[in-house]
Order: C-alpha cells, then sequence, then structure tokens
C-alpha cells in the first residue's frame, strides 16, 4: 500500500500541470460558453495570510466546478503593486520600493502556486509595471477630455508629523494610521475626477444587479440622492423687505408647519443684515463660539444651540406669516444652502431645538396607514369611499384599565370606533359610540390625541374605504350604565383592559399609534401623510403636495447628493505618476499618448518632509523640459490606488497588448464579469469607484458595458481558534504555510470550503480538530483505491436489482445519484460546506462495504476533484488515466435513481404507534402487514394475543387490533 504523500504529489502535479499548461484559457473555445470570474487582485504584502487562502482558494472551487460543467473559465490573478507598504519600506528599510515589491510578489506567486488554484499566469498583471500604468495614465487623459478630470482646491487630511497627505482610510479615529499624530485638515489644490457627474446612474444601475442588499443600500447611502427643493424665504424688519435667504428642504408638503428659519452661523446672509439685528453683538458672539467646533461634533452634537437675531424676521411664502430667524450650528454651511425652515412638528432636530427655546409646534402631516393584510388590502379597480371615523379610548372610572372590543364575526380586536355622521362633531360621535357599543354614559372628554387616515378593503360592505379618524381621549366618572341593545351584545365582547397589556390585545397598527402616543406624548410623526392645516394643500399627499407647494411659491425641485467628487492626488512616491506637466505660466498640460507610460522616476529621497518625492528629481525635470521646452515642469503628484483597481479585469483579458488596454474582441468575449468574489470591506471605496470608471470608459468610447460585475458576492474572515480577529499581537495566528507543509493544500483548501457557507458575510473561527476531520477524509478516499473492483461481479453484499433487496436503508448506486445532485444544487448557491457533507455520507456508507465499484469511485474522484485537486488528480491517473481529472467533466445524476424508492410508515397496536419500518413504496399491502408483525418492536404487543385486524394505509401506517 502506498501512503498519502501530500507534499510529493502536490508538488509533481503542480510542475505538471504546469508545463502541461492545463490552465491556459483560450478567449474562445467552440461550443463552451465563456465564464469570468474574479477575485480582487491582492497587494503584494510578501506573505500569504489565512485570508488570502480564503479569498482565493475557495473560489477556485467554484471556477474548477464551472470548468467541469463546460465553461471556459477565466479565473486569473495579479498584483495591485502600488501603494504605501512599499513606500514605507523605503523609508524604514533604506530599500527600493521597486526592488521591494517585486521580491515580494516573487514570494507571493510562490505561494499562490502552492495553492494549486487554477489560475492562468501567463495574464498576470503587475499595477505597477509601465506596460500596466501607462494605460491607467491613457485613460485619465481620455477622461480629461471629457471634462471628468478637473483640478480645485479641497481640504485634505494632513499629517503634521509625517508631512504627508493622508487618504481617508488612511486616518483612524483622527490619527495617522502610521504614526498616530493627531490628523489635520488642509486646504490643498488637487486632481478630481467627477464622479458625482455619475450619482443618479450609480444609484438606479444597482437595481439589474445581482449583489447582496447590504452593498447595494450602502452605496446608495453613500451617495445620499435626497430630492428636495429650494424655497425663498423673504426678510423683513418692521416694514422694509431686505432680500431674502433661500432654504433647502426634503419636506416641502410641510411649509405651513414652519415656525421659524435657522441659518448657519457660517451663512454669508448674516453679514448684509448686521445693521437691522438688534442684539448683533450677542450673535456675533455665538459665532465665535461654534467655530472651533469640528463639523461631525456638531452634526452629532446632544445639546443644540443657537441664538435668535433679533430685529429680523422671515416670511413664510406660503401664508404670508411672519416668524422668527435664528442662527443654530446644528445648521451646516457645508450642506444645501446653508439654511433651513425648521418645522419641529416633523422634524426631530427641529422638535429638540423648539423644545428648548419654547418655539411654537405646528402639526400639518397625519399619517396615513395602508393596509396590507391578504384580507383588508384595497382592492384594484374599486373607488375609494371616504367616512370620517372616531377611535375612542375610555378610561375606567376607578382603576387603570382601559376598554377594548373583541368583534366576534371578523378577528378584530379594537378601542371603540364607529363613523361621525353628518353634523356630528367627533366628541358627540365618541360619546353615541361608546353609549351604543359600551353602554356607558358618563364619560368626561379628555382630548383629541392625534388624527390619521386609513385606506383598507371594507369586507362586510364590498368597498375600499379612505377613512380620516380621530384619535379621541375620554375618562368614565362612574360605572354608570344603560342596557345595550341584542343586536350589539351579539357584535362583540368588552374587555377591560390593563394598561400594560393594551398593546398586546389591540393591534391594528393605527389604533396602536394612537395609544403610543396617549402614553408617550412626547413624539413627532416625520414621515410622509396626508396634509391638514395647510390650506388649499389640505387632504392632499406629502408627495404631491412638495411639488405643488414648491411651485406655488416660486421654488425649485432639484436632487443634492452626499457624494463628494474623487480626489486622486497623493504626495506620494510609490504610485502612478498623473501625467500632466505645467507650462512656464503654470496652467496645466496633460502629457500627450505619445509620451506614455510617463515613467516614474527612480533619483528619489524618500524621506518625507512635506513636499512630494517626485519634486526631488532633477530626471523627471529634465525630461519634462526636455519634451516641452524651458521653464516647464512635471506634476509631482501621483494617483491613488484606487484608480488601478478601477479598471484592472480588463488588463487580464489582453495583458500583453501594447496597442490598447484590452483588445475590443476580447471584451466582448469575456465583458461583463460572471461573478466578483471580495472582502466585505470593499463596499463604497473599490465597489464604486470602479463602477463609476467603467461607465466613464464607456461614455468615452473605451467600454461597452455600463457594470463589471454581474453577481457579487462578499465573503466573511477567517478568526483565530480563539474566535478574534487573527492578529500577531493577540498569537491566534494560523500560518497557511505551515499547515500546508503539515497537512497539505488539499486538506486546507478543503477545510476552507467546509467552514460554512461562503458568499455571506459571516465569520467563522480557525477549528485545529476540523482540519485534521478533512485531513482523515482525504486519507480515507485515498485507502479506497485498495476496495475498487473493476466489475460488478466481484462486489459482495446486496446490489440494485437483485432479489434479495425488498428492505433498503440505502443502496450505493442510488446514493452516489443523490450526492451529485445534491453537491450540484449546493455547490450553485456556494455552499461548499454542505456539498461536502455529501461525499462524508458516501464515503461512511461505502466503508461499509467489502468492495466498490471502480467506476464508482472514479465519479467520486470527479465531485472531489476541485476540492482537492492534487489528490484526487493522483488517484485518477493511477486508475489508468491519461488525461488530467481537470478536463473531465462533471458528473451527471441519472432522474430515475433519485427519485425516493422507499418510505417509512408506522406501525400502531390499538392506535398506539409502538414502531416504524421503511418499506418499498411498491410493495404490496400483504407483504407490509406481514413485515410490521415480524417487527421486533412490535411483538412483545401482539404476542400471545388474537389478532382481530390489520389495517394498512398505504404509504402512511399499519394498524393492529388485538
Ligand atoms: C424642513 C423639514 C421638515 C425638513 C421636516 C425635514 C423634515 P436630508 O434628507 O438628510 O438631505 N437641512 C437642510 N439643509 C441643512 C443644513 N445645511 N444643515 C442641517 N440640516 C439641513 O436632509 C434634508 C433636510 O435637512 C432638510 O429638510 C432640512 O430640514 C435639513 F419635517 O426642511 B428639512
Amino acid at each position: 500500500m502506498r501512503e498519502y504523500n501530500h507534499a510529493k504529489i502536490e508538488k509533481d502535479w503542480q510542475k505538471k500541470w504546469e508545463k502541461k499548461k492545463i490552465y491556459q484559457v483560450k478567449d474562445k473555445v467552440k461550443g463552451k460558453k465563456n465564464f469570468y470570474q474574479l477575485v480582487e487582485f491582492s497587494y503584494p504584502s510578501g506573505n500569504l495570510h489565512t485570508g488570502h487562502w480564503y479569498a482565493f482558494s475557495v473560489p477556485d472551487i467554484f471556477a474548477r466546478y464551472k470548468r467541469m460543467r463546460g465553461y471556459n473559465v477565466l479565473y486569473p490573478m495579479g498584483f495591485d503593486a502600488f501603494g504605501l507598504p512599499a513606500e514605507n519600506a523605503a523609508i524604514k528599510l533604506g530599500a527600493d520600493p521597486k526592488k521591494w515589491t517585486y521580491k515580494q510578489m516573487d514570494k507571493m506567486r510562490g505561494q499562490l502556486k502552492s495553492m494549486g488554484a487554477m489560475f492562468d499566469w501567463e495574464r498576470e498583471i503587475i499595477s505597477c509595471d509601465p506596460s500596466y500604468y501607462k494605460w491607467t495614465q491613457y485613460m485619465f487623459n481620455q477622461f480629461l477630455k471629457k471634462d471628468l478630470v478637473y483640478r480645485a482646491v479641497t481640504q485634505v487630511n494632513w499629517c503634521p508629523k509625517d508631512k504627508t497627505i493622508l487618504a481617508n482610510e488612511q486616518v483612524a479615529d483622527g490619527k495617522c494610521d502610521r504614526c498616530g499624530a493627531d490628523v489635520i485638515q488642509k486646504e490643498q489644490p488637487q486632481w478630481m475626477l467627477r464622479i458625482t457627474k455619475y450619482a443618479d446612474r450609480l444609484i438606479d444601475d444597482l437595481e439589474k444587479l445581482d449583489w447582496p442588499e447590504e452593498i447595494k443600500s450602502t452605496q446608495k447611502n453613500w451617495i445620499g440622492r435626497s430630492e428636495g427643493s429650494e424655497i425663498d424665504f423673504k426678510l423683513v424688519s418692521g416694514n422694509e423687505t431686505f432680500g431674502s435667504v433661500k432654504v433647502f428642504t426634503t419636506r416641502a408638503d410641510t411649509l405651513f408647519g414652519v415656525t421659524y428659519i435657522v441659518l448657519a452661523p457660517e451663512n454669508q446672509i448674516i453679514k448684509n443684515l448686521e445693521s437691522s439685528i438688534t442684539n448683533i453683538s450677542e450673535v456675533k458672539n455665538y459665532i465665535n463660539k461654534t467655530k472651533n467646533k469640528l463639523e461631525l461634533d456638531r452634526k452629532q452634537s446632544k445639546e443644540k444651540t443657537g441664538v435668535e437675531a433679533k430685529g429680523i424676521k422671515a416670511i413664510n411664502p406660503a401664508n404670508g406669516q411672519e416668524v422668527p430667524v435664528w442662527i443654530a450650528d446644528y445648521v451646516l454651511a457645508s450642506y444645501g444652502t446653508g439654511a433651513v425652515m425648521a418645522v419641529p412638528a416633523h422634524d426631530e432636530r427641529d422638535y429638540e431645538f423648539a423644545k428648548k427655546y419654547n418655539l411654537p409646534i405646528k402639526e400639518v402631516v397625519e399619517p396615513l396607514f395602508i393596509d396590507s393584510s391578504e384580507q383588508s388590502k384595497p382592492k384594484e379597480g374599486l373607488p375609494f369611499v371616504e367616512r370620517n371615523v372616531v377611535d375612542v379610548i375610555v378610561k375606567h372610572w376607578k382603576e387603570d384599565k382601559y376598554l377594548c372590543l373583541k368583534w366576534k364575526k371578523v378577528n378584530w380586536k379594537t378601542f371603540v370606533t364607529g363613523g361621525i355622521e353628518t353634523g356630528q362633531t367627533p366628541e358627540e360621535a365618541s360619546r353615541m359610540e361608546v353609549r351604543e357599543e359600551s353602554g356607558y354614559l358618563d364619560l368626561k372628554f379628555v382630548k383629541e390625541v392625534s388624527r390619521y387616515h386609513s385606506k383598507f378593503y371594507h369586507n362586510p360592505k364590498n368597498l375600499n374605504r379612505f377613512a380620516h379618524f380621530h384619535g379621541m381621549y375620554f375618562e368614565l366618572q362612574s360605572d354608570k350604565r344603560e342596557e345595550m341593545i341584542d343586536e350589539e351584545k351579539e357584535k362583540h365582547d368588552l374587555f377591560w383592559i390593563e394598561k400594560e397589556n393594551v398593546s398586546k390585545f389591540v393591534h391594528e397598527e393605527s389604533s396602536l399609534r394612537i395609544w403610543n402616543l396617549l402614553m408617550n406624548p412626547d413624539q413627532i410623526y416625520t414621515g410622509d401623510g396626508i396634509l391638514n392645516n395647510s390650506g388649499k394643500f389640505n387632504g392632499l399627499t406629502s408627495e404631491e403636495a412638495r411639488e405643488k407647494m414648491t411651485k406655488e411659491v416660486g421654488g425649485k425641485i432639484l436632487k443634492t447628493y452626499r457624494l463628494r467628487d474623487w480626489g486622486i492626488s497623493r504626495q506620494r512616491y510609490w504610485g502612478c505618476p498623473i501625467p500632466i506637466v505645467y507650462d512656464p505660466n503654470g496652467k496645466a498640460h496633460p502629457v500627450p499618448d505619445k509620451h506614455l507610460p510617463w515613467i516614474l522616476p527612480t533619483d528619489v529621497d524618500h524621506t518625507p518632509d512635506g513636499t512630494a518625492p517626485l519634486a526631488r528629481s532633477k530626471e523627471l525635470l529634465k525630461r519634462t523640459e526636455k519634451i516641452f521646452g524651458k521653464g516647464w515642469k512635471p506634476e509631482v503628484e501621483t494617483m491613488d490606488t484606487f484608480v488601478d483597481s478601477s479598471w484592472y479585469f480588463y488588463r487580464y483579458l489582453d495583458p500583453k497588448n501594447k496597442k490598447t488596454f484590452a483588445d475590443a474582441k476580447r471584451r466582448k468575449e469575456w465583458m461583463p464579469i460572471d461573478l466578483y468574489m471580495g472582502g466585505a470591506e470593499h463596499t463604497t471605496m473599490h465597489l464604486l469607484y470602479s463602477r463609476f470608471w467603467v461607465k466613464a470608459m464607456k461614455d468615452a468610447k473605451l467600454a461597452s458595458e455600463n457594470e463589471a460585475y454581474k453577481i457579487r458576492r462578499n465573503r466573511g474572515l477567517i478568526l483565530g481558534p480563539d474566535g478574534n480577529k487573527m492578529s500577531k499581537s493577540k498569537g491566534n495566528v494560523i500560518d497557511p504555510d505551515e499547515i500546508v507543509a503539515r497537512l497539505g493544500a488539499d486538506t486546507v483548501r478543503m477545510y476552507l470550503a467546509f467552514m460554512g457557507p461562503y458568499g455571506i458575510t459571516t465569520n467563522y473561527p480557525w477549528d485545529p480538530n476540523g482540519v485534521i476531520g478533512v485531513r482523515r477524509f482525504l486519507e480515507r478516499v485515498w485507502k479506497l483505491q485498495y476496495k475498487t473492483a473493476s466489475s460488478e461481479d466481484k462486489i459482495s453484499g446486496p446490489r440494485v436489482g437483485s432479489p434479495d433487496t425488498k428492505i433498503l436503508s440505502s443502496d450505493s448506486a442510488s446514493l452516489l445519484h443523490k450526492v451529485i445532485k445534491k453537491m450540484t444544487e449546493d455547490i450553485e448557491e456556494y455552499k461548499f460546506n454542505t456539498s461536502i457533507t455529501q461525499m462524508m455520507i458516501l464515503l461512511n456508507e461505502w466503508d461499509k462495504k467489502e468492495k466498490i465499484l471502480e467506476s464508482e469511485y472514479k465519479i467520486l474522484l470527479q465531485l472531489l476533484a476541485p476540492f482537492a485537486p492534487h489528490i484526487t488528480e493522483e488517484l485518477w491517473m493511477s486508475l489508468g488515466e491519461k488525461k488530467s481529472i481537470h478536463l473531465a467533466s462533471w458528473p451527471k445524476w441519472d432522474k430515475k435513481k433519485v427519485i425516493d424508492d422507499t418510505v417509512t410508515i408506522a406501525i400502531s397496536v390499538n392506535g398506539k404507534v409502538r414502531s416504524e419500518i421503511t418499506i418499498e413504496i411498491e410493495a404490496s399491502e400483504d407483504e407490509v402487514k406481514e413485515m410490521a408483525q415480524k417487527d421486533p418492536k412490535i411483538k412483545p404487543w401482539i404476542e400471545g394475543k388474537t389478532i382481530k385486524k390489520v389495517i394498512y394505509v398505504k404509504g402512511r401506517l399499519v394498524n393492529i387490533v388485538v
């Protein structure tokens, strides 16, 4: 018997595969569909950790599976090779960033090859290579032509200690991630990309993508589109009008609820108002105080502060009402217009402020509930019939209990409720309803709690109801009561429910709202609804009103976004040089395409001193002057590395092309990417930037697709055995090199796939016993090779079709087919774990047998091949196969064999279930009855007794009557 020597097997096969080029991918193969599967290319950190293994080797299972399913699969790998760590190594170790990076990549390439993945290394790309960044620069130039690139002064993060600009992701908790110094904000000119121009498309196109909902919603929030209105409020001082202030609001429907106006302290308009503000020194004082606050603190500040600008008023354009003008720092200068119309009845921030400064609160929007239950949701096609209604809460005369009704015919639990007749007030209607429905008479009206509206289908009347509810509150003064008429008694039962149980008893969302408001009046309604107290707009929905009211007051409807343009300038060395030169007047010009790649100079001192390292290159300056003339200067900034990774997937398609970044034909063969698997940390940066980049490429006629990634799946993290994130400081790091050496790459790949479903962002702890378990499984597969028999007659034990198989627990052939089916279904959903379980079940069954069919063993090897490519190849070849198992196809299951042909039925004696047996579905009644009586668990119940009757219910049970 040969021993399972993983080290030798794995090395041998990796060499042979490379020599035979079995993983080389052609762009087109006759009769095969292309399948482009991408994982994020790695940063050459120089050491492959468990996270890399999880990121690359598990998706490799899927890629191999797809290949066996007959697809022409591209699963490429490369290096995202520009970036800070190389530069830091240069600063710390005095290394040459380029040499350092290439050395790291050599090491990592070797480790990546040890995975046994089907990467086509001929297509490797390296983003720091001039043959790659030439095209990054080319695209920059194209975008410049399309006015998608511009230079502007913006705020950047500045580390005063390292004297360098930091990207947002290089700042953690306001500190430099390298030296820990407090980061400050600095104004700096930057090259910007107009990603905001694509904001709408970036939101709207998400809908068509098969991406996890959480990434979609995070991207939407990040872009932060809000549709709003700009509305002018005239400013007056006494009788004098002097100009106006523009506010930005997303809720123009609440215009009638405006009770004051707020200006951001920085709002320039305050200067023009100075002479009319009577308390100007107080105002100036406040403005000075807010100057030192950070924007973030102002957004989150717990206690709102502000000061009234006395002597001036604003005129509400909707109703001509004068309202006070306040200055408060909860309004930000950088958003909207830096001024808001405050509606404390419907906005939390305004509500808090109004409470604190005693400003009026005026409700103008009432909630609208639309029933969504199957029985009561409005019926399409039926018109709505309106009706005014009361919903009446009645308190007990002595106890803290409330009157509730349980309706007999319909499943309703409510307060007293009923319609308001013409001529009745809501109070009168309430009294009448309470009297009719309960008989109580001695009511004290306390208040109208709130109003709301409700749309539902009224079943008994077969109409759609649009009900306008008044939520009323009464307290009974005594138990004075009259006899109810029988008709009412039949409709419902009355209950007095304790305060704490009311919300469990009543279940209409709308009634609950009134109840909650009564119990806790310090609440406001911030949603859309139906307008009230809004003059001629009463009764409109919020949505209708926003448009109508904005028009009516001469406002403008517009969209705003939270997304800012993408600043790509880095004052860094190890990045793609921005291909710009400045003429002697300081005007920027693109470096013409014929001079690309615009090479990163090497004569640079990397010590950070606050200037860009490229500024110290004599060669770069000389080159610039030589090409463009005396007095010309090069741009010394490099690009954000997210630019490099925004288009890398195109280059895999044609990595050696010198004429273009990727030939159009090849792009047509492969794009868009069928499946993109990656880390959960990528939501708003890489995945948003590259979506923008592709759209911009499409508009510049460089690409023909609008989106690059059809399906996106994010994976989770592998945690240390202690359940914490792996980190050197915690001493819980699993070194894949060590485990691969000890147990083999096949074991590691398969264990990682076995931990749990892939493609969901759940984290799994590394379990040392789990790895051993997987290794044992592979050893068992290895040993099975000595149990194979090449023809059926050598097999001992019952086989399909033989006469002694009436009672089957499971049968090898049908189990195998069930396994193929289940594994296929699970892999399609990235549930590699449960598909491995299937193979384990099969093995348990086979272990019981003396011999197994070689043909069936080979099917197992094929099923296992994507998971454990080396051991399966070795076993496959040792069975005399000539062609690699990885060129074989995925086994098919036989439909007939996966149908369950057995069924488990119950056996009862005198009606009590005493046992179960498994029978063939087709077994005859007599056979089943006989088996039931012979069952060892049944025997004691019938022995020595007369059997009166045996009843068989087909496929379900046998009852023996004694
Ligand atoms: C009146 C109103 C009534 C508002 C209401 C909201 C609810 P989003 O949706 O986040 O874009 N706002 C406008 N400019 C502001 C600024 N510079 N600083 C702080 N708040 C500002 O927010 C838009 C809403 O935020 C606007 O709509 C405005 O308040 C406020 F029931 O106007 B609203």
